[in-house]
């Protein structure tokens, strides 16, 4: 009895720890050979709406070529482009993430370096303050002169299509099918993501083996 609940607990950890180390190793080869051909994409997360109206963070710095995913967390939001000087209201052909509910996520590509104002259009959330930027200017515009120019305002309106990025379950978003129906272009970047967060989460399982395997151990000693 004493034996068994030992050596399933060992195979366990011995198996996790050989989960681990193979994900490692393809890890840093895939990324050295990456590395080669271009720089690595990266991607930052915005948190929408968690614990109130608000952006987190609502100031981004996001290099040109760089991913930013809006993660929705609570009550439904959007995220809308606005034009610095006319708070609130959508600039002409700027990115939209339509109306989401929360686990819903909105992906953009920041194509250049120029400050992107944003805000959120749903009720009077934009009026409350729920406003961000990516890329601020070092100095001039800011982004407590886009609030405050926000919080005097009566009302908010939105593009009438979603446009500049994908929206999508979070499940769904390391696109590697999403990625493929729409431009060629994107896809070599999203599809790099896409075996990275994979091996990430792997990683992650593996580590819970681990700890399963020694609390099991732990367990086991004590019995
Ligand atoms: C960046 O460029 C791609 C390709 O033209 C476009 O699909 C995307 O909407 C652009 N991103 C933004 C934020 O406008
Ligand atoms: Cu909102």
């Amino acid at each position: 009895m004493v034996q068994i609940s030992f050596a399933l607990p060992l195979a366990l950890a011995g198996f996790a720890a050989a989960q681990y180390g193979a994900p490692a190793a393809a890890s840093s080869a895939s990324s050295a050979s990456s590395a080669s051909s271009a720089a690595p994409a990266s991607v930052q997360t915005v948190t929408v709406g968690a614990g109130g109206l608000t952006f987190s963070p609502d100031s981004i710095t996001a290099p040109q070529g760089s991913q930013i995913e809006f993660h929705f967390a609570e009550q439904t939001h959007d995220v809308v482009q606005g034009t610095f000087g006319k708070a609130c209201q959508p600039s002409t052909d700027g990115i939209y993430s339509g109306m989401l509910a929360p686990g819903k996520v909105f992906s953009i590509t920041v194509n250049g370096t120029d400050p992107i104002w944003l805000y959120c259009s749903v009720q009077n959330h934009c009026q409350s303050g729920m406003v961000a930027v990516i890329n601020p200017p070092s100095s001039g515009d800011s982004l407590d002169a886009w609030r405050s120019a926000s919080t005097g305002t009566s009302s908010s309106s939105q593009p009438k299509a979603v446009s500049g990025g994908v929206q999508g379950p979070a499940s769904n978003l390391p696109s590697s099918s999403g990625g493929s129906s729409t431009s060629s272009g994107a896809a070599g970047g999203s599809s790099s993501t896409g075996s990275a967060k994979s091996e990430a989460a792997g990683r992650g399982w593996a580590m819970a083996g681990v700890m399963g395997g020694v609390a099991g151990v732990v367990a086991a000693m004590m019995a």
